[in-house]
Order: structure tokens, then C-alpha cells, then sequence
């Protein structure tokens, strides 16, 4: 329990980003009065963890070069991963502490995060026996601000499965907990020349893809910035080199009136607010039938009532902020606009320091009416008749993105008839619409939303391998 953790997470409250919730967040490379200081390689991060210093070109020169495939054996890689998976669980102190500190993220939001990253931990490190092929070599993994140990892990842990060399490069929002991150995975046994650290922004992800000595890249963030990196290894990286990417959503959930509204209004508080909705797996419109619509919103605004964003440590917190002042700007001045259109349905109260915005309901007449994803506590509402449901299902399909979808109802033909024509890599049907259920469930979508599917199945390992050779051709039986 929390309890159990709290004189470590006071430990671990570093200085860094502490004056996040006075809205002056430090970026890391401001908080280095050293930062001129050249250090011999950023991959050994337990010197800067606290303080996270980002990548010079020099720093990445030396790791594209110092870079090595994983020559241990299956079995010893196997027993790494699982290694980094216990050392996660035992650091959780100091781990929750970097996550509510860089990101924001509440006590459950960590639990949930740190499962995550040991479920995709232990999920590859079993798959390793089934590999038979080479690894690619050196692959260049780029995660988000939002899950920055669970995707950051992820990526890595897949890569490293495979035996490949990795360039690691965290979202700048969240360096520190990567830092904590790779210095555990160092400390379980992964060598440094096998997996190197390079905190930084954009511009260090632009110098690492544009590469032409990579051979893969794992991205997840903005489609926009998935585009940028397809075109830069269509220039400068062999051909066979794959970019595995999960970017954004428009994610949508239909609620008709047999559904349970309890349920319903749960799984919606769940998948829309609780982050602050800074989830790619998040629900950004919901599709309420007509002949329920009022009772159901009146649930819905009472359950957001007794929402609580506040300091992301404290048990009571329903959600942190939101990532950083931009993305506080962005959001609010969305519902400034919507407001002025007097689509805003209802708002909860949210604390005034810091980047908290309470959770918000926006009317909308469906999700076409939506620019592009809000990525932050704001629900859009449209409501529809039964006979309209083909309607709904063409509009949702229409926006070209595919993460995920939920559907609330008790009519079986139905649930058959929705989810055999919704375009969609994760379906989730009368219960919580969230992310990924790793080690039995792949995750990832179709369309704007990503190349499709990882984890909890088949369809990763293979991208992080050479092609097998052809099976030689059986001699003729005689
Ligand atoms: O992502 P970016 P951001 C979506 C969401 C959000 C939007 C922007 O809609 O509002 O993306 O978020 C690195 N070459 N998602 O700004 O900019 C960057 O340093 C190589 C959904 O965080 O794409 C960071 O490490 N790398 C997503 C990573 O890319 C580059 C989660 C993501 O940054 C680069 C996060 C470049 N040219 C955002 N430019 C999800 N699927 O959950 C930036 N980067």
C-alpha cells in the first residue's frame, strides 16, 4: 500500500520538476548548471539520475558507435528481463516518486503503469525461446510523456528480447523516470554498450532516426511526428529497417439504452478523466441513445462532480495535472472556444496552482464535428436514435483512426453486428474502455493510429528480427 512506500516516495521527491505544481516547470536541460560539463556517455544514467542532463551530438556519436548487439544466450537474456522486473518492483518507492513528480501520475495510475512495464518485461522474456533468427541490430526506441516507464520499457524490453543493440530515447517531459529506469535495467545485468541512454527532445529522436547505421525504430507519440520519421528512414535507412509506431486516437464509445448506466458511467470516468485523459486508449466521444440521454448525463455529471484532481501523491487524487504548461493551454483554450459556442455541458472544479483542469463534457452532434484528438480530460457527447446506429458506426469509422472502441449494451446481436464493423484494434465491450491488458491481450491500432497490434500475441517479435532465411527445400523423399 501506499503506506508501505511513502518514506521512500518522500526520499524519492527530487528537486526536479518539484515546481511543476506552481506552474514553472523546470525543462531538464535548464535544471543542469553543468550542463556544458562532457561526460564520457549518457548511458550510465545513475549518475544523473535527479538531474537528467539531455544528449549532446557527441553523446550520440559515441552510442550509434559504442552500440552492440545482446550476444548473451536466450536463457541469459530471459533472466535479465525478469531480473529488471523484480528490481522494478523493489524501487517502486523511488519509481512513484519520478512518475508523480515528471508526470503527474496518482498512486493508482503508477500501480497500474509499473504492471504494465513488468507484464511487457516478463511477456518478452518468455517469448525469447520461441525466436530462431537473427536480431535486426541496432534499434532506436522513442516513447512518450505519457506512460514514461511502461512504453518506455516495452519498447526496449522487445528489443532487447530479440537481442538487438538499443538507443533509448525518453520523452523530454519524463526523462528522470527513464533514467531510474535504464539504471535498473543496467543493474540487472543488460550491458551499457547493449543499451544506451540518450535523454533529449525532439531533435535528438530527429539525429537518432535519420541515421542511416539503424536498423528499426519503435516510436510512440503524435501521428505527425510518426510521418516525420518515416520519411527520415525512407532517406537514410536500408530498406529493411521496420518502424513499429502507436500514435494517436479518436477513440469512441456507443452506449445504447439496455446498457447498465452504472457501468457504463464507470467505464467512462475510468477511460476519459482519470490521467487526465492523456491516454491514447481514451475515450474522446461517447454516443448516447436519445431515450436515455438525460438521465444518463445527470449520472455521468455527478460522478464528475465528485472528481478530485489534485497533487498526484495524495490517496484522494482522481488525476494529476496535465503534462506541462503547453499542453494546460492547449486544452484550456479548447474549452474556452467551446464554451463561447456554449457547447460545454458541464466542468468540474480543479485546484487553480499548477496544470490541473477539471474533467469536461462538450456536446457535439457526432465525432465528426471533432477537429483532432484533445489529448486531456475532455468528453465529447452526441446523442443518436436506434435507427441511426448505422450512421454512428460509419461516422466513428470515418476518422481513419482505429485504437480503440466500447460499446455498452445487452443486446448479443448487437454487440456481433457493432464490433464485426468497427474499425478498431482493441474493442472493449461493457466493461472499462482502457488500454492495454499486457501479456494476454495485444494492444496497438490500425489506420492514423499505429502499424498495428504488440505484445499479448504473435505479431511483435517477428518485426524486431531478420526475416528467417527461406526453409531450405526439403530433400526429395527417396
Ligand atoms: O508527442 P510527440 P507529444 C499524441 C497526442 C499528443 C500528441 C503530442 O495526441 O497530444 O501526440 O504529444 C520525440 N523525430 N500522443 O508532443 O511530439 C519526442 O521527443 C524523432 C499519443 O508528446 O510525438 C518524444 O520522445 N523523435 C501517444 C516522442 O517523439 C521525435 C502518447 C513523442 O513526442 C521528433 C503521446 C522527431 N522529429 C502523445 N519529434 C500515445 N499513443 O499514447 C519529437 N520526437
Amino acid at each position: 500500500s501506499c503506506a508501505d512506500h511513502l518514506e521512500e516516495i518522500e526520499a524519492a521527491r527530487h528537486p526536479f520538476r518539484a515546481h511543476r505544481f506552481e506552474a514553472a516547470p523546470l525543462l531538464a536541460g535548464e535544471a543542469q548548471p553543468d550542463a556544458a560539463e562532457e561526460r564520457a556517455s549518457p548511458s550510465d544514467p545513475s549518475d544523473i539520475v535527479g538531474e537528467v542532463r539531455f544528449a549532446s551530438e557527441a553523446d550520440v556519436e559515441t552510442a550509434l558507435t559504442a552500440a552492440r548487439p545482446w550476444t548473451a544466450s536466450k536463457e541469459e537474456r530471459r533472466a535479465v528481463l525478469e531480473r529488471v522486473a523484480d528490481l522494478y518492483e523493489e524501487n517502486f518507492g523511488e519509481l512513484f516518486g519520478a512518475l508523480a513528480r515528471e508526470a503527474g501520475k496518482t498512486l493508482p495510475d503508477a500501480v497500474a503503469e509499473l504492471r504494465e512495464a513488468v507484464d511487457f518485461l516478463n511477456f518478452y522474456a518468455a517469448e525469447i525461446e520461441k525466436l530462431d533468427s537473427e536480431p535486426l541490430g541496432r534499434f532506436v526506441c522513442i516513447s512518450p510523456w505519457n506512460f514514461p516507464l511502461a512504453i518506455f520499457t516495452g519498447q526496449i524490453a522487445a528489443a532487447l528480447a530479440a537481442g538487438n543493440a538499443v538507443l533509448a530515447k525518453p520523452a523530454e517531459q519524463a526523462p528522470l523516470v527513464g533514467a531510474i529506469a535504464a539504471r535498473l535495467m543496467h543493474e540487472a545485468g543488460v550491458p551499457r554498450e547493449v543499451l544506451q541512454f540518450l535523454p533529449g527532445a525532439g531533435d535528438v529522436g530527429a539525429r537518432l532516426t535519420g541515421d542511416s547505421r539503424i536498423d528499426g525504430v519503435a516510436f510512440t507519440g503524435s501521428t505527425e511526428v510518426a510521418r516525420m520519421i518515416k520519411c527520415a528512414m525512407a532517406e537514410n535507412a536500408h530498406p529493411a529497417a521496420p518502424l513499429i509506431a502507436e500514435t494517436g486516437g479518436l477513440n469512441a464509445m456507443i452506449v445504447d439504452s439496455t446498457a447498465l448506466p452504472e457501468q457504463a458511467v464507470q467505464a467512462l470516468m475510468e477511460s476519459a478523466f482519470q490521467s487526465a485523459g492523456q491516454r491514447c486508449s481514451a475515450c474522446r466521444c461517447v454516443y448516447v441513445q436519445e431515450d436515455i440521454a438525460t438521465g444518463f448525463l445527470e449520472m455521468l455529471t455527478g460522478a464528475m462532480e465528485a472528481f478530485r484532481p489534485t497533487e498526484p501523491w495524495m490517496l484522494a487524487s482522481d488525476s494529476g495535472p496535465l503534462i506541462d504548461g503547453e499542453a494546460h493551454e492547449e486544452i484550456a483554450g479548447y474549452l474556452e472556444k467551446m464554451r463561447a459556442q456554449d457547447r460545454v455541458i458541464y466542468q468540474s472544479a480543479a485546484p487553480d496552482a499548477g496544470y490541473f483542469l477539471g474533467p469536461a463534457l462538450v456536446r457535439v452532434k457526432g465525432i465528426e464535428e471533432i477537429e483532432r484528438e484533445v489529448f486531456g480530460p475532455v468528453l465529447h457527447v452526441a446523442t443518436f436514435k436506434a435507427k441511426d446506429l448505422d450512421r454512428v458506426i460509419q461516422a466513428i469509422n470515418s476518422r481513419a483512426y482505429g485504437l480503440t472502441f466500447g460499446l455498452h449494451t445487452r443486446i448479443d446481436d448487437r454487440v456481433q453486428y457493432v464490433t464485426d464493423r468497427i474499425k478498431a484494434g482493441n474493442l472493449y465491450v461493457n466493461r472499462n474502455q482502457i488500454g492495454a491488458i499486457v501479456g494476454s491481450q495485444p494492444f496497438g491500432g490500425e489506420g492514423l493510429s499505429g502499424t498495428g497490434p504488440k505484445a499479448g500475441g504473435p505479431f511483435y517479435m517477428p518485426r524486431f528480427q531478420k526475416p528467417c532465411a527461406p526453409e531450405p527445400p526439403k530433400s526429395p523423399i527417396v
